[in-house]
């Protein structure tokens, strides 16, 4: 029996998250609005430097977001290295619906953005901002392992040390049909005009609605590298379960750049069409959060490599 609807997210902070994209889901609302709500919750949350506004700078201290979202007929929308608009998954649904593009960037996301009526703000608030003239201190930039289980509105650490937070959201809902959502503010203190894998169609979000959708969270630039999302789908439809997929994908990493993968975290969430869901992840630490009709608030550990 397929277990739908569910919604299914990144990092404990997916809870609340998960909690939005329910009010949609149990009125037999469409995933992909679910995953739009739920996403918007992380993004409005100042305590969570990592995602929207209140996310960490660039080291030349803008606040440049990425997002993307992608539907069950393989609609796909996204944004990259967009600054001054708080929700940038909402911008890149209007990339898929209202153009003929899949991805704006920069400068011309920002003027889209204007055009559609979103608000202009500045995105950088005073504890991102003095995070970052912390940072600029030593400047170095080194990717921190994730942290687990820490509370977002207290107790914020300097330097670049909530890296790997983005949300990732995916859906199956009543009618059966999966969409997915995922938006970040990158990684702390990144190059200016870097953009990571969460816009990235096929490597942090996919969407396939004959098998399945994966996201991922951690260092963007491996999960580029092996198209991770992507793969994990495709892995599913050779008939991997969701976990069994995940831990290939994240396998996948080792095996390209072993070095570099014992000192980073890169985590894989899957959910197939009959709402069976599963994660791996590099290091231990990932967890996720999983929202149905019997519990709304479940966070789980996510397997892990090393
Ligand atoms: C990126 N995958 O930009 C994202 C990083 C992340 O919070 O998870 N950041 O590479």
């Amino acid at each position: 029996k397929v277990k739908k609807p569910i919604v299914i997210s990144t990092w404990d902070f997916g809870v609340a998250a998960n909690k939005a994209a329910w009010e949609v889901l149990r009125v037999s609302g469409r995933a992909l609005d679910a995953v739009e709500q739920g996403v918007q919750v992380a993004e409005a949350d100042l305590g969570n430097p990592t995602v929207g506004k209140g996310g960490y700078p660039d080291r030349d201290g803008h606040v440049s977001l990425d997002a993307c979202i992608m539907d069950e007929l393989g609609n796909c929308g996204s944004v990259a290295a967009l600054e001054h608009i708080a929700h940038p998954i909402a911008v890149a649904r209007m990339v898929m619906e209202k153009t003929p593009h899949v991805m704006l960037v920069g400068e011309g996301a920002l003027q889209f953005a204007l055009e559609c009526g979103f608000p202009k703000e500045n995105l950088l608030i005073p504890s991102s901002e003095e995070a970052w003239k912390e940072w600029l201190k030593e400047k170095k930039y080194k990717p921190i392992m994730n942290i687990e289980n820490k509370s977002f509105n207290t107790d914020r650490l300097p330097g670049n040390q909530y890296n790997h937070d983005t949300i990732g959201m995916l859906a199956l809902d009543e009618a059966g049909n999966l969409s997915g959502a995922c938006t970040t503010s990158g990684m702390a203190f990144k190059m200016r005009g870097r953009v990571g894998d969460s816009p990235i169609i096929g490597a942090g979000l996919y969407v396939d609605n004959e098998v399945g959708a994966a996201t991922s969270t951690g260092v963007g630039e491996e999960v580029i590298r092996t198209v991770g999302s992507f793969l994990v789908v495709e892995l599913m439809r050779q008939g991997y379960s969701p976990e069994a997929a995940c831990k290939e994908a994240v396998q996948r990493i080792v095996k390209k750049k072993p070095e570099t993968a014992k000192q980073i975290q890169v985590g894989f969430l899957a959910l197939n069409k009959k709402g069976e869901y599963g994660s791996y992840a590099l290091q231990s630490g990932f967890t996720y959060a999983v929202c149905t009709a019997e519990k709304q608030d479940l966070v789980i550990k996510g397997k892990h490599i090393f």
